[in-house]
């Protein structure tokens, strides 16, 4: 079973709607330009919110193969949620992502284990496909090996979700977010197989086969082909680098 990578740029609270627009252009020129194919690697950029009305309005008027989603959704539809951003919101935008669960909401906004279920159910409920962040903290790596928190992680998100699920789980060392100390290749392919396993378990070898696993962490264009010959290695989040047009397309053009 063929799984196309993905590409997803996060751009967490970074690039205002104006510089939104122009980013999206030159993406997309910068791709036609290399003759980028869409069907070979899928690419999707993560603004903020305030982003996703103009992101949609210039991919829709200029045809652009280029995916976007949200980098958060509320658990909840509508009501007093102050500051919350809706599925059904983010569904009306056609926005075909969500990431969720990434490591600076559990930290900074103490996103637990049972939020991120929550959250991904709802995603799925919108027709949203969750990307599921996991991954140990330098600390854990410690105590208890690389694999046994993201594991854990992925474990209790995709609680109660049926075979057939269309979702993508990124695997991002906390210890190599934002650091410029990216996971080694081997890291990457270890925890990536292991998730995959959840994944088997939990929700059957099809699925399981069909979903995508990202690395995220200090990717660049440096690094990113190390990491796209693992087998369990589907494609990358990227932060920090997916802010540069010329960097985050050498990214989309690893092969
Ligand atoms: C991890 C990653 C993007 P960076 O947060 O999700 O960021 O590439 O800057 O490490």
């Amino acid at each position: 079973l063929k799984r196309t990578p993905l590409i997803a740029g996060n751009w967490k609270m970074n690039l205002d709607h104006l510089q939104a627009i122009a980013f999206v252009q030159k993406l997309a020129w910068s791709l036609e330009d290399a003759k980028h194919s869409f069907d070979d690697v899928e690419v999707a950029v993560f603004p903020p919110f305030t982003d996703l009305r103009s992101v949609q309005t210039l991919v829709a008027a200029d045809k652009l193969g280029l995916a976007y989603g949200g980098q958060d959704i509320s658990e909840y539809d509508s009501g007093a949620y102050t500051g919350e951003i809706s599925g059904q919101f983010l569904a009306q935008l056609d926005t075909k992502f969500v990431i969720i669960g990434h490591s600076e909401r559990r930290t900074l906004h103490g996103e637990t284990d049972e939020v991120v279920a929550a959250k991904t159910k709802a995603a799925v409920k919108h027709g949203i496909v969750p990307i599921i962040c996991v991954g140990e903290t330098a600390d854990d790596l410690e105590k208890h090996g690389q694999s046994a928190v993201p594991v854990a992680q992925l474990t209790a998100a995709i609680e109660g979700l049926k075979a057939g699920v269309d979702i993508v789980v990124a695997y991002e060392p906390v210890w190599a977010i934002g650091s410029g100390q990216a996971a080694t290749p081997e890291q990457a392919e270890t925890v990536g197989a292991a998730l995959r396993a959840v994944l088997a378990e939990k929700l059957g070898a099809d699925t399981a086969a069909a979903t995508r696993i990202l690395y995220g962490g200090s990717v660049k264009s440096g690094n990113i082909a190390g990491f796209m010959r693992e087998p369990n290695v589907d494609g990358a989040l990227v932060g920090g680098a997916s802010l540069d047009v010329t960097e985050f397309a050498a990214i989309v053009r690893y092969q």
